[in-house]
């Protein structure tokens, strides 16, 4: 078991020089590693204002603000989330914090590739819609959107390609994410599709791509950290939106505030945050991080450790069957006396889940979950079910989902790929009964 614990204290102890420079600036050889990069910037997020004699500040020193803290480092609305990086910051969800329904902006995780954009006017935010298959290339203000195409609310699940990814072996490398790259809040908007049509599109359409305003990690002005799209029959699905919105709030500053896409049931990857460009593209759309071997998978299974060329990787396109187990948290004591009721959500990408099975003997037998219908195409699906537990001792409830093809998850990890991508083995939970 990896420790995802990353309280401060942790931080300038395991490695004071990095997190000297992290926190001061004074940036030393050693900065390479996978691990905190914390900028002046974040840490002003943490102690909640501009540190305003930042530079007076005694090399090592921990602020005050946070020195008593032995939590792990929060961002601003999104408390009790699990920091990966935070240069760029990406956070993941504890999975017995995503229980809602409906996942709150609190709840749902970050991914970013760049640098957010900062000091965001939705006033006079604009989306420009473009590419060499447009037939009227057209701009519009968040305002004009939302007046002049209905307005929709989906839940719709976003969950990173990498999620899952710790669990690889041999390791890939990227964030090593174990459950929590994924929610299911609901996003208030339009249809992409709408948009799409008011400004028409040629016969040689064949994708759709968005680019955002997030800045390059390099700082370099017009490097863009990613750009990717889908094909134009997913972009003018019903259900894929240009969304301003989540749960009837503005969206959070990290989740793409104030205007991005959300397109369910493919990588997260595909869903531009902080969108102010959309091209239709008459071939496969290529700006950074859309061609193989970001977001790609070998096309055909490898034995794990092999060196895949991106001749032969396929870009992801579905997310597979998954499946958590929200509550109760693992790890539980329960008493003899007492029912164990379990729940948690499903979903399967373009698909839908048909079945949830639970089991509590290592997978010998399983029993069929009371699985509800999803509130719209491509939102998670609730399931629940309640057993007792025959007698004392350490148990495991393990839970598998199956899909409208009759797909099951795999028990151990699915194919092997190099970037550790689609991870959807089963979750499973400890629980005590004494
Ligand atoms: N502009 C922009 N859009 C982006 C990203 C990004 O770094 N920049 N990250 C992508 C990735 S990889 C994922 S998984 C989702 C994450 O969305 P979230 O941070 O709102 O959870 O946003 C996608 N959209
Ligand atoms: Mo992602």
């Amino acid at each position: 078991m990896r420790r995802k614990e990353r309280g401060i204290h942790n931080f300038f102890a395991n490695d004071p020089e990095a997190a000297d420079w992290q926190a001061w600036g004074r940036r030393s050889s050693s900065i390479t590693r996978r691990g905190f990069v914390t900028g002046l910037s974040t840490l002003s997020t943490l102690v909640g204002a501009r540190i305003v004699f930042a530079n007076q500040m005694p090399a090592g020193l921990i602020p005050a603000a946070i020195a008593d803290s032995t939590d792990e480092f929060e961002i601003a609305g999104k408390e009790g989330l699990t920091l990966l990086n935070d240069r760029p910051v990406n956070a993941e969800t504890p999975v017995h914090f995503l229980n809602d329904q409906v996942t709150p902006a609190h709840r749902l995780f970050i991914r970013n590739n760049g640098i957010p954009p900062v000091n965001v006017n939705a006033d006079t935010w604009t989306l420009a819609i473009e590419g060499e298959s447009v037939i009227n290339s057209k701009t519009y203000s968040i305002k004009d959107l939302q007046s002049s195409f209905e307005n929709i609310n989906r839940q719709l699940v976003l969950e990173c390609g990498g999620n899952g990814r710790s669990e690889f072996n041999p390791p890939a490398s990227g964030n090593q994410w174990t459950l929590g790259a994924v929610g299911c809040p609901e996003w208030n908007g339009v249809r992409l599709k709408d948009v799409l049509n008011d400004c028409g599109y040629k016969d040689d359409a064949v994708y759709v791509a968005y680019y955002g305003l997030d800045k390059h990690l390099t700082g370099v002005a017009d490097r863009v950290p990613i750009s990717r799209g889908v094909t134009i029959e997913k972009a003018l699905d019903p259900e894929s939106m240009i969304a301003w919105g989540m749960n009837g709030s503005d969206l959070h500053p990290m989740n793409g505030h104030p205007l991005r896409l959300a397109i369910g049931g493919w990588p997260g990857s595909v869903s531009g945050k902080w969108i102010h460009k959309i091209v239709i593209r008459d071939r496969v759309h290529d700006g950074p991080k859309m061609a193989p071997p970001s977001y790609s998978v070998p096309c055909d299974p490898v034995a794990p450790g092999t060196t895949v060329s991106n001749d032969d990787m396929c870009i992801i396109h579905s997310m597979p069957v998954k499946s958590l187990i929200t509550s109760p948290q693992s790890g539980i004591r329960l008493n003899i006396d007492k029912k164990l009721m379990v729940n948690g959500h499903a979903w399967a990408g373009d698909l839908s889940v048909s079945e949830v099975k639970v089991s509590i003997d290592f997978g010998q037998t399983w029993s069929a979950t009371k699985l509800q219908q999803p509130a719209n195409k491509f939102a998670w699906q609730h399931w629940e079910y309640e057993t007792t537990l025959p007698s004392q001792g350490y148990y495991e409830v393990w839970v598998r989902a199956i899909d409208s093809d009759g797909v099951s998850q795999p028990m151990v990890m699915p194919n092997w790929n190099p970037k550790g991508y689609l991870n959807n083995a089963c979750h499973r939970i400890a629980v005590y009964v004494s």
